[in-house]
């Protein structure tokens, strides 16, 4: 897997050599050297959040929030215990860069973590981890044995006063356990169905406790601006939009890998470094962050930087950096056929407009695909996602009805044209 090794996360992390996630490896690197900062120069609490929001972290699971601002909502007089979680449970269709932090950099995230815990007065961090990862999980208990015995862990972390302990967690590979009130749900050993928000996890999370949770690749990139400074992170990217981002590329592309690159990278440079388009063909589309982003056909993307801002000018997200190419074979009805299926299968039931809205969604763009679609079927589908979005618990239902809107925007006459043909338009062998 190619991983760039610049920036932030990755940088000087040789990804060839099998001991590049030891604490050895990571040490020899500058590992470590942002905790010991914040404990040896006395930093306060305030004074690492400020830090944070003045680099303009904003969360990399998803939504894009500001790390700094969600880490200052936590009470800060808070009698009992409060706790920070990882969100490991990578499992949008496209994404696959947290387990790669996890494999090739464990302790940037442990030290990351460390760090949010310290900064939020936390007594204990749990790795939410996706059940379907398996080695990298067990790598990650390596390197928490590692810290612990390093004197990075445990009670009084470095002879300070500062004690913190971590854990990792296993989930089962439920798509729905990656939404934060869910995972919480599912660490507390109940079924994994998201929390009515508000309240925010920052008031009432894990046991009921405040609880800041954050993706992989955002904790991983706090050891960088503690030891280095917001200045250095704000090197990379541009207003809003600081700082590297990991982009997981998959799809019909020479070389797909997970890419550290500057926030901002227009879309063609990351296309090129990727080796450009598999077998020489024609780009079509793309999927800019994880299946739940709305497509962006070719012409516009070629003319789109890979940033927050710029992405959602396009008509899409930049959701957590999953870019999915689609080149001029593929068959659109095929393509969100697929998705539909992935949220039908994903939602956790709770809603009646995402149970039973997937579900419609599914059979709809199923029987489009299979010649036995009806004039009327690309109405229905727009009526049946209105009755979704915006009317559930969690993001899961807008979260199926986005492609769906995307594919009509852009791709609407490969629809009808399954309707009126009852073939795809595009014939080729496998269609
Ligand atoms: C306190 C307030 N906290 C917001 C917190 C909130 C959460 C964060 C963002 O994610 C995205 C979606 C997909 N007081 C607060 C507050 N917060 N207001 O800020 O919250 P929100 O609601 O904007 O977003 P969200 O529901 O947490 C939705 C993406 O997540 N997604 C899939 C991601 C998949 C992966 C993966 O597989 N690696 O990351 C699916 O929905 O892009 O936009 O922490 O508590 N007033
Ligand atoms: Fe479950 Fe869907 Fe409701 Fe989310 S929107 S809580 S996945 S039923």
């Amino acid at each position: 897997m190619a991983i760039l090794k610049s920036g932030v996360i990755f940088n000087g992390v040789d990804t060839q050599d099998p001991n590049c996630w030891t604490l050895e490896a990571y040490v020899a690197r500058g590992g470590y050297e942002g905790l010991k900062k914040l404990l040896s120069t006395g930093m306060t609490q305030d004074d690492v959040i400020a830090e944070v929001k003045a680099s303009g972290l904003r969360g990399r699971g998803g939504a894009g929030f500001p790390t700094g601002l969600k880490w200052s909502f936590m009470p800060r007089s808070f009698p009992g215990a409060k706790y920070v979680v990882c969100n490991t449970d990578e499992g949008e269709p496209g994404t696959f860069k947290d387990r790669d932090i996890m494999h090739s950099n464990p302790h940037a995230l442990i030290e990351g973590m460390i760090i949010a815990g310290f900064a939020m007065g936390a007594v204990a961090g749990y790795n939410y981890v996706h059940g379907e990862i398996f080695e990298d999980y067990e790598r990650f208990e390596v390197a928490l044995d590692q810290a612990r015995a390093a004197g990075f862990l445990g009670k009084n972390i470095m002879g300070s006063e500062f004690s913190f302990e971590l854990y990792a967690h296993h989930g089962y590979g439920a798509y729905i356990c990656g939404e934060e009130t869910a995972l919480l749900e599912s660490l507390e050993g109940k079924k994994g169905q998201p929390r009515f928000k508000p309240p925010f996890p920052a008031s009432f999370g894990l046991y009921g406790k405040p609880t800041t949770i954050n993706n992989t690749e955002t904790f991983a990139s706090v050891p960088f601006i503690i030891r280095d400074g917001a200045s250095s992170f704000n090197q990379f990217g541009l207003e809003n939009n600081f700082g590297t981002k990991l982009f997981s590329v998959s799809g019909h592309v020479e070389r797909p890998g997970n890419y550290e690159v500057p926030l901002g990278t227009p879309f063609s440079v990351l296309l090129e470094m990727c080796g450009g388009m598999k077998d020489g063909k024609k780009l079509k589309a793309v999927i800019p962050g994880g299946s739940s982003a709305p497509v962006i056909p070719a012409d516009i993307m070629m003319q789109t930087n890979m940033d927050y801002d710029s992405i959602a000018k396009a008509g899409s997200m930049l959701g957590s950096g999953a870019v999915i190419v689609m080149d001029e074979d593929v068959c659109m009805v095929k393509a969100l056929e697929r998705l539909a299926y992935f949220y039908h299968e994903e939602s956790c039931g709770q809603c009646t407009p995402c149970r039973e809205g997937t579900g419609w969604l599914y059979r709809i763009i199923h029987r489009i695909e299979n010649g036995e679609g009806r004039p009327e079927d690309l109405d229905l589908l727009e009526s049946v996602g209105d009755q979704m979005a915006g009317k559930t618990i969690c993001a899961l239902a807008d979260a199926a009805v986005m492609p769906v809107q995307g594919m009509m925007k852009h791709f609407r006459d490969e629809f009808e044209y399954h309707i009126e043909h009852k073939k795809c338009k595009c014939n080729h062998k496998w269609c």
